[in-house]
């Protein structure tokens, strides 16, 4: 058994570290770049870069293990079907989803800033979400894809905490799975905002689950894989 020091207490991995997915949330150009979703909306998007280097790491290491990895990018079809009015007119931002931007059309799917950011680009092989919501399971086959992987562990990370990514974490706990925010892997336009979600997440024992830094994981994955080398090993 391997244990990640977490809050509010001990998070443990899965004996079979294949049931254990990285989710990595729209780190899209329309939310971290000039010129995209974000910035219409009025944010300071180059804040939310300061949790690239620690999540390229963390997706690494989930590929060197082989472990399964999740990307969602939140978007819309060209003809904007998929998104309700009530999305489409919130917000009253300097651009409308679907307007031609600097990037192409805001938050529309093969658009240039609708792709997730060049660091973190999905390799061939690993599972690619587009949602029309700020949950990844909300009119995605999320669920079916993670129901017939056995994955029953998220670790999940990305922007913006308490919008995509909490909604996120929400949907997921709500469906069984044991789920971690990666505190220094996810952030938010607004830090209170960051602080809030982790802390509400966390509370209550950990009502939507558990938060830790991106150490605690790279820890207790080297020692999860360190003891399943081991039994692999081992002679019966
Ligand atoms: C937002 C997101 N903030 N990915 N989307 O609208 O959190």
């Amino acid at each position: 058994m391997s244990l990640a020091a977490a809050r509010p207490y001990e998070y443990e991995l899965p004996q079979d570290l294949s049931k254990l997915a990285l989710v990595i949330i729209d780190m899209q150009r329309d939310f971290m770049e000039p010129g995209g979703f974000g910035d219409a909306l009025g944010n300071d998007v180059l804040r939310l870069q300061a949790i690239v280097p620690t999540l390229k790491q963390l997706l690494d290491t989930f590929r060197a293990m082989g472990l399964p990895i999740v990307h969602t990018l939140e978007c819309h079809q060209a003809d904007l079907s998929d998104c309700p009015p009530s999305k489409l007119n919130r917000g009253k931002g300097a651009l409308k989803i679907g307007d031609s931007g600097p990037m192409g059309r805001i938050l529309v799917a093969g658009e240039a800033g609708n792709g997730i950011i060049p660091e973190l680009a999905p390799l061939p092989g690993e599972i690619v979400i587009m949602k029309p919501g700020k949950g990844a399971f909300y009119g995605t086959p999320l669920g079916s894809i993670l129901l017939e992987k056995g994955i029953t562990h998220l670790l999940i990370t990305g922007v913006t905490t308490e919008v995509c990514v909490q909604t996120t974490m929400r949907e997921a706990n709500d469906r069984g799975y044991e789920c971690l925010m990666v505190e220094d892997c996810t952030e938010s336009y607004f830090p209170e905002f960051k602080q809030a979600t982790l802390e509400m997440v966390r509370a209550q024992g950990g009502i939507v689950g558990w938060t830790a830094p991106a150490a605690s994981i790279f820890q207790a994955l080297a020692a999860a894989s360190k003891s399943q080398m081991s039994g692999v090993t081992a002679p019966v």
